[in-house]
């Protein structure tokens, strides 16, 4: 078994103890619960590896005043292998203790 992969198995099963629903992109069942997490998601081809910036805007609804914060420039995204929570190309223990540090937290 590769590094990435023990990594990988590591962290799917830290995932599973803090609650989510670990799955792989070709048996994805979003209505299985309220957190689940996709490995082996598909990306478009044409789409290498590699950070990417991304701009967004969003329209006004009715009786908007302040729209100030409706547009977002320079928003970065980065296009990894799964399990690789640092965004360094490789999954290792410095993205399972990304994870751990977060263990059993809930978004409000
Ligand atoms: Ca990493």
């Amino acid at each position: 078994m590769k590094p990435e992969e023990k990594a990988r198995k590591k962290i799917d099963k830290l995932l599973g103890a803090a609650g989510w629903i670990v799955q792989e992109y070709r048996e994805l069942n979003l209505g299985v619960g309220l957190g689940v997490a996709v490995g082996d998601f598909p990306l478009k081809t044409g789409f290498a590896k590699g950070n990417y910036t991304m701009s967004a805007y969003a329209w006004p609804l009715p009786n908007e005043t302040d729209t100030l914060d409706n547009t977002l420039v320079y928003g970065r995204i980065t296009v990894t292998i799964s399990g690789d929570l640092n965004g360094d190309f490789t999954v290792d223990i410095y993205d399972a203790i990304i994870l751990a540090n977060h263990y059993n937290q809930h978004y409000p």
